[in-house]
């Protein structure tokens, strides 16, 4: 049962630079909140380069942050969580839209002891601190498996118009790490995102339904963008930005960039893990557009102390 939130005012609604899911039209509005909330020099496994290349694209690629040994343990705690769920919550475990075949696996930081100290190593941690410029918190953590053949696509969306509205989440001061456990190619549904679209917010058309989360974490088709705002967001962003690579990449994303991935029809299945770092200034309170707040495995509201980050390696 998620924890209860104190109700929205009038004037928070009314104020809100993020209205989302409650006009009749689409729109699309400036980002009124910062992108990069650090100062001064970076941590380390950043640069000024990158940090300006997030500022303006919205994302940013990391690579060599893992070590070898340390990757293939995650590699075989995915293919673990797969085939032996029995420890798993089963409310965190969401297959495919008309399939039986594992989709994701949500909570997972607080259901396999490998991930949850991979979500507090200072690796990465620090990263988050300093772009959301504060502490931080995982507000949500997922494994995609996205299987081959099965797979089926993440259609465009902004994250951040699903915590908002469907969560709570106040202000854009959050960022996802995804970091890939198997080949992302050019044919297994690898992610995309339109650069610089976390600068402009797509206000969607739609009201929440209840108990959204049961099919949108299938195939969402609420708080998704209109074809006319994500064909400006391509224009005005110069196209799509597909990641492909290694095991081991972690791709960097703001709350607000406009993403989304295609179906795996090929044989390879395309499996990342997704860690969620919200500012601790930034906790939910009452959704902005939804009847009542989503589950704790989805949007955190417990657990939601600050990360104190871990050095050394992340297994023996
Ligand atoms: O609703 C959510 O929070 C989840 N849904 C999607 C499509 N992406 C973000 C997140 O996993």
């Amino acid at each position: 049962m998620a924890a209860r939130a104190q109700p929205l005012t009038d004037d928070a609604r009314r104020t809100d630079p993020y209205r989302s899911r409650l006009d009749p039209e689409p729109a699309l509005v400036d980002r009124v909140d910062p992108v990069v909330y650090g100062k001064g020099a970076p941590p380390p496994g950043l640069d000024r380069a990158m940090v300006e290349r997030y500022e303006r694209d919205g994302f940013i690629e990391l690579e060599g942050l893992l070590q070898p040994a340390e990757l293939a343990a995650l590699q075989r705690e995915l293919v673990r969580l797969r085939e032996d769920t029995r420890g798993i919550d089963p409310d965190t475990l969401i297959c495919e839209p008309g399939g039986t075949q594992l989709r994701s696996i949500f909570a997972i930081h607080e259901q396999s002891a490998l991930i949850r100290r991979l979500a507090t190593d200072e690796r990465l941690v620090r990263i988050a601190q300093y772009l959301l410029g504060d502490e931080v918190y995982i507000h949500q953590s997922r494994l995609n498996y996205k299987p081959g053949f099965f797979g089926k696509e993440f259609y465009w969306h902004s994250d951040f118009e699903t915590w908002h509205t469907e969560d709570g989440m106040p202000r854009m001061r959050a960022l996802s790490m995804s970091i890939a456990l198997t080949e992302n190619t050019g044919f297994n549904g690898p992610l995309m995102v339109i650069p610089g679209s976390h600068r402009r917010y797509v206000s969607c058309v739609g009201e929440t339904p209840e108990d959204h989360y049961k099919q949108s974490l299938r195939r969402q088709e609420y708080g998704v963008p209109d074809p006319g705002s994500l064909e400006r967001l391509f224009n005005e962003g110069g196209g799509i930005t597909t990641f492909t690579g290694a095991p081991g990449k972690i791709v960097l994303f703001d709350c607000n960039a406009m993403y989304g991935s295609n179906s795996n029809i090929s044989p390879l299945p395309r499996s990342n893990v997704f860690l969620v770092f919200n500012s601790v200034t930034n906790r939910l309170v009452a959704p902005y557009a939804a009847a009542k707040p989503r589950p704790e495995f989805i949007a955190a509201r417990r657990n939601v102390t600050a990360l104190v980050p871990r050095s050394g390696p992340l297994c023996d």
